[in-house]
C-alpha cells in the first residue's frame, strides 16, 4: 500500500543498472511463522563512471536482521532503510554483500513472492515479487548465477525445491532437511521459484535432439497426481516441438512442474520450476472440460516456451514485456496449430482479441504492445501485450515469409542468448535477415488503438477489379494523432463456384508492394491508402479479405448479405469464412435490435451449414474433424463481449434481446436439423480428449444447446437428463448444466436438483467446483443479490482466486444482463469486492476492477452508475497501486 500519491515510471527513464550481481547465494530456513533468508551477493560496480554511486536494492514488506560487507556487520547509520529500499553506501568495487531478513510466508495473501498455499509453500516472483523475498536489484537486466540452499522439516515438507540441477541433499540431526539446488543460467531475479510442501510426484525422462536425458517431474498434492499425465504428455510433445520447429534444445538435467491451488493466474516459467494453477494443469474427463484440456496444453507449452523466448534470452526493463509475452503467445499459438486445426485455433484467437483485446483498445486503459509508462507494472500483463504482441509477431512472419522468420528467430536467439534486450533488438535479428525495410512496421509496438480499414471494391470489363483501402487509427489515451501502419493484407479472389482465380500470371496493379503467394496476395499497406487492380479476369470476382486475418485491423468493406453468404459458404480459407459470418451475424443483430423476423438469408445460412455438418461423415478422418470444428465455430452466435464491442456504443439489453431471438428463431426453425446434428454426433465410443471426439462433442452440444431452446416441458427434460446420464465426461456434464440454469422452459425444481446432484458428485473436485460455481454465476436469473448468496456456499473461498473468478469474474465478464441491472446493482457489488480484495490481493482487485472501466461504451444511466462505483473506489483510503491505476485511468 502506497501512502503518497503513486507515480509514474517512464520507459524514457531507463538507466541500466550499476551494479551487476555476478552470484546470488540464498539460504531460506522455513520455520513455521516465520521464514529466515540469508543473501550472499557477488557484487560487481557496472563501471568506473558509477563509483560513487550507492548500491539500491529493492525490499518491501521485510524485516532486516543483518547487513555484512565482506563479512563485516553494518551498524544502522552506515545503510538506509525505506519502505521500499536499502541504500548501501561506499562499497569497493568488488565485494560480498550478506542480507539477513525475515518475512511471514503464512500472512501472505497477496500471494507474490513467498507464499503458503494450503500445506505448501511456493513463491510468485513475476514482475516484481522477488523483492518480497529479500533485498535485491529486483529488476530483469541484472542477471546473477543462482545457488539456494532450504532447510525445512523432513517430515512436512519432504520435498523441497528450487530452480536448477539439484546439488545435495542431506537429513540434518535435528530431523530437518537441507537441499541445495544450483543454477547455472544466469537469471534474473523474477525467475526464481522456490517450492516445500508433502507433494506427490509424476516422473518421466525426455531425451533430447543432441542425445541428453532430461528428468521431467510433475508434482502436485496427492489427491492430485493421477490428474498430471495429460500435462507430461503434452510437456513431451512440446519439447520435441520446439526442437524440430524453432531449433531450441533443452538446457537443464531436469525440468519439474508444480501444481498450486492458490494463484493470481495461469502459471509461471520460473527456470527449470515451473509453477501452475491447478486449472492450467489437472486433466481428467470427468475434471475437465474439452476446452480445459486445450487450455492445459497451451499454457504447458506456453511455459515450457518461455525457457528460451523468456529465460534465456529474457527482457531488459518490464516496458519490453511483449518481448517474451507476445513472442511466446505466437509460439504456443502455432503449437497448438500443429497439434489440432489451424483453421480453429485462428479463429479461437480472433473470437477473443477481437472480444477482449479490442475492447481494452478502444477504451481508457489502452496502452501499446510496449507501453511508454506504467504505474503498476502487474496491471500491464494484458491481452495487448499479450495477444496483440502475439499479432504483432504474426505479422512479421507473414511480412518476412516462414524462412526467413525462423532464420530471424534463430539469429535472435544466437545474437541475445544470456541477455536482457529490447523489442527493437527482436526487430533488428527480423531486419537482418529480410530484403524488406521493417522500420514503419515498430509503430505497430508504439501506437496503441485498433486501425480501422475502409474498403470498397467495383468490377468492370475494361478496368476489371479495383479494391480500394484506407487505413486510420482512432485517438487513444495520450496519443491523439496516429501515423499510418504498415499493414500485411491477405487477399483471395473466387470465382461463383469458389475456385480461386489467383495464379502466377495474375494481372496486378497497384502502388503498394504486393506479392503472390500461392493462391493469396499479400499487399502491403504503407500509406494512409491505397488501390488494387486485378484485370484480366472473366467475370466478377467474390473478394475473400483480411485471409487468417492477417493484421489485428477492424475492417468496414459494405457487402450485401448474399455475397456474405455465398463467401461464408465457398471461401477455401476456413477463418476469411467464419469471418464473414460473423459480418452478417453482427449485422443481422444489430437489425433485430428493430426489427422482429430474422432474415431468411441467416436462416438458409444455417440450415446449409448444419447440413454440411451432417454431410461430412462421407469425409476421411482428418478432412472430418477439420470441418466439424470449423462448422462447431460457425453455428456458435457470437457472445455479448464480441458483440459489444462490434455495437459500441451499447445497449445492453437490446443486444442481449436480439442475441436470443435469433438464437431462439433459428432453435425454433431448424429443430428438426438440430434434432439429427444431435443424434448424428452422439458419442458412439468412450470418451477421448483426441480431434475426432472433441469436434463431435463441439458439434452434439451445440445442437443440445438449441434444442434445449427449442422444446419445453418433459421433452426437454427427458433429452436433458439422458445426455446428462450418458455423459462419462465433463464437457457433456458441463453442457447440460448450463442449458439448464439458463433454460426458461424448465421446472424449478428439475435445476435445484441437478446441480445439488453435480455438486454432490463431484465436491471433492475443487476445479468441478468451481465450473458450479460460474455455470451458476453467468446464469440469467443470477442476479446480484443471488450471487452474494452463491458466495456464502461453504466450498466459497475469498482467499483462492479459482473461487473468486469463478464467481465474481464470470459474473461480471458473461452475465450481461445482471451485471448492467438497471438499478447498479452488480455494479455495486462488484464495486464491494474490488474493496474488499484492495487489502487481501491487490492484483486480483484490480482485475476484478477491469469490467467497470468501460463506461463509457454503454448508455444512458449506466455510465453515471459505474463512475459512482468507481468514485466510490477511488475514495478509499490505503488503494493499493494496482487498483488506484486502473481505476483512476478510466475516470480521467
Ligand atoms: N510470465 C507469467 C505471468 C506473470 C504475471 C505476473 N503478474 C506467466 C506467463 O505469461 O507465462
Ligand atoms: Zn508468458
Amino acid at each position: 500500500m502506497k501512502e503518497a500519491e503513486p507515480k509514474a515510471i517512464h520507459l524514457k527513464d531507463y538507466e541500466p543498472p550499476t551494479h551487476r550481481i555476478e552470484t546470488t547465494d540464498l539460504t531460506f530456513d522455513l520455520e513455521s511463522g516465520t521464514t529466515t533468508v540469508t543473501s550472499r551477493l557477488k557484487v560487481v560496480r557496472a563501471s568506473a563512471s558509477t563509483e560513487d554511486v550507492p548500491l539500491v536494492l529493492d525490499g518491501q514488506e521485510l524485516k532486516l536482521v543483518s547487513v555484512a560487507i565482506d563479512g563485516v556487520e553494518l551498524g544502522s547509520n552506515e545503510y538506509q532503510l525505506n519502505d521500499d529500499t536499502l541504500t548501501l553506501p561506499d562499497l569497493p568495487p568488488t565485494c560480498e554483500v550478506q542480507i539477513v531478513n525475515q518475512i511471514h510466508p503464512e500472512d501472505n495473501t497477496a500471494l507474490e513472492g513467498l507464499y503458503k498455499s494450503r500445506t505448501m509453500y511456493c513463491t510468485q516472483c513475476e514482475a516484481q515479487g522477488f523483492r518480497k523475498i529479500t533485498y535485491y536489484q529486483d529488476r530483469p537486466d541484472v542477471l546473477s548465477v543462482f545457488t539456494t540452499t532450504i532447510i525445512a522439516d523432513a517430515s512436512e515438507y519432504p520435498v523441497l525445491l528450487s530452480n536448477g540441477n539439484l546439488r545435495s541433499d542431506e537429513l540434518l540431526d535435528d530431523g530437518r532437511r537441507k537441499v541445495v539446488w544450483a543454477d547455472p543460467f544466469p537469471k534474473p531475479s523474477y525467475l526464481f521459484a522456490l517450492v516445500a510442501g508433502d507433494l506427490a510426484l509424476l516422473s518421466d525422462e525426455f531425451t533430447t535432439c543432441s542425445g541428453r536425458n532430461v528428468t521431467l517431474e510433475i508434482y502436485s498434492e496427492s489427491h492430485n497426481i493421477e490428474q498430471c499425465h495429460y500435462a507430461m504428455d503434452v510437456l513431451k510433445r512440446s519439447m520435441r516441438w520446439d526442437e524440430e520447429t524453432f531449433g531450441r534444445e533443452y538446457d537443464l538435467d531436469i525440468f519439474m512442474i508444480v501444481a498450486v491451488e492458490d494463484f493470481n493466474m495461469g502459471a509461471m516459467e520460473n527456470k527449470g520450476l515451473n509453477v501452475f494453477n491447478t486449472s492450467c494443469v489437472l486433466a481428467t474427463r470427468d475434471t475437465a472440460t474439452d476446452q480445459a484440456y486445450q487450455r492445459v496444453e497451451a499454457v504447458v507449452a506456453h511455459e515450457y516456451f518461455h525457457n528460451w523466448s523468456g529465460n534465456r534470452v529474457t527482457c531488459r526493463d518490464w516496458f519490453q514485456l511483449s518481448l517474451k509475452e507476445g513472442f511466446t503467445v505466437f509460439r504456443d499459438a502455432e503449437f497448438s496449430s500443429d497439434m489440432n486445426s489451424r483453421t480453429v485455433k485462428r479463429i479461437e484467437d480472433v473470437n477473443r482479441l477481437r472480444s477482449v483485446q479490442f475492447a481494452e483498445d478502444s477504451g481508457p486503459l489502452a496502452h501499446p504492445v510496449r507501453p511508454d509508462s506504467y504505474i503498476e507494472i502487474s496491471n500491464f500483463y494484458t491481452p495487448t501485450v499479450y495477444e496483440k504482441g502475439a499479432e504483432v509477431v504474426r505479422m512479421l512472419q507473414t511480412i518476412v515469409g516462414q524462412d526467413d522468420f525462423r532464420r530471424g528467430s534463430d539469429l535472435y536467439f544466437e545474437r541475445h542468448d544470456g541477455q536482457a534486450v529490447t523489442t527493437d533488438d527482436f526487430c533488428n535479428a527480423m531486419s537482418a535477415v529480410t530484403p524488406r525495410n521493417l522500420d514503419q512496421f515498430q509503430r505497430w509496438y508504439e501506437q496503441a488503438g485498433t486501425p480501422q480499414l475502409t474498403v470498397d471494391s467495383t468490377c468492370t470489363a475494361e478496368e476489371g477489379l479495383i479494391v480500394n483501402i484506407a487505413q486510420a487509427c482512432p485517438a487513444t489515451p495520450g496519443q491523439t494523432e496516429k501515423l499510418p501502419f504498415h499493414i500485411p493484407i491477405c487477399i483471395g479472389l473466387l470465382d461463383d463456384a469458389g475456385n480461386s482465380l489467383i495464379g502466377a500470371e495474375t494481372a496486378l496493379q497497384s502502388d503498394s508492394d504486393i506479392e503472390i503467394r500461392q493462391d493469396t496476395l499479400v499487399l502491403h499497406l504503407r500509406s494512409q491508402a491505397t488501390n488494387l487492380t486485378v484485370s484480366g479476369i472473366s467475370g466478377t470476382p467474390h473478394v475473400s479479405f483480411l485471409r487468417g486475418f492477417s493484421a489485428p485491423v477492424k475492417v468496414n468493406y459494405p457487402r450485401d448479405s448474399a455475397e456474405l453468404a455465398f463467401l461464408a459458404l465457398h471461401d477455401t480459407d476456413g477463418f476469411a469464412a467464419w469471418d464473414v459470418l460473423q459480418t452478417l451475424l453482427v449485422r443481422e443483430i444489430e437489425r433485430l435490435q428493430a426489427a422482429s423476423t430474422v432474415s431468411p438469408v441467416v436462416i438458409d445460412l444455417f440450415d446449409a451449414l448444419i447440413r454440411r455438418a451432417l454431410d461430412c461423415a462421407e469425409l476421411d478422418t482428418d478432412s472430418r474433424n477439420e470441418q466439424r470444428f470449423l462448422l462447431a465455430a460457425m453455428l456458435t452466435i457470437p457472445d455479448e463481449n464480441y458483440l459489444f464491442e462490434q455495437l459500441s456504443p451499447v445497449d445492453v439489453d437490446g443486444v442481449c434481446n436480439a442475441r436470443d431471438s435469433l438464437r431462439q428463431t433459428l432453435a425454433t426453425q431448424l429443430q428438426t436439423q438440430w434434432q439429427s446434428l444431435y443424434t448424428t454426433n452422439t458419442a458412439g465410443e468412450p470418451y477421448s480428449p483426441d480431434a475426432s471426439g472433441m469436434s463431435r462433442r463441439g458439434l452434439n452440444n451445440i445442437a443440445l444447446d438449441y434444442l434445449s431452446l427449442a422444446l419445453d416441458g418433459t421433452a426437454l427434460s427427458e433429452q436433458l437428463r439422458s445426455h446428462y446420464d450418458d455423459a462419462d465426461n465433463l464437457t457433456d456434464r458441463r453442457a447440460v448444466l448450463v442449458a439448464t440454469v439458463n433454460s426458461k422452459n424448465l421446472d424449478p425444481a428439475f435445476k435445484d436438483r441437478l446441480l445439488a446432484e453435480f455438486y454432490d458428485r463431484w465436491r471433492e473436485e475443487a476445479l468441478v467446483v468451481n465450473l458450479w460455481f460460474s455455470a451458476q454465476a453467468s446464469a440469467r436469473d443470477c442476479t446480484a443479490e443471488k450471487l452474494s448468496r452463491l458466495a456464502e456456499h461453504p466450498a466459497f473461498d475469498l482467499r483462492n482466486p479459482n473461487k473468486v473468478r469463478a464467481v465474481y469474474t464470470a459474473f461480471a465478464n458473461f452475465n450481461h444482463r445482471n451485471f448492467h441491472a438497471p438499478d447498479g446493482s452488480g455494479y455495486e457489488l462488484m464495486g464491494d469486492m474490488v474493496i474488499t480484495m484492495n487489502n487481501q490481493n491487490p492484483q486480483m482487485a484490480a482485475a476484478l476492477a477491469k469490467p467497470l472501466t468501460r463506461w463509457r461504451r454503454y448508455q444512458g444511466q449506466r455510465q453515471q452508475l459505474l463512475q459512482k462505483v468507481l468514485k466510490r473506489i477511488a475514495a478509499c483510503e490505503d488503494l493499493s497501486t494496482d487498483v488506484y491505476e486502473v481505476v483512476n485511468k478510466s475516470l480521467s
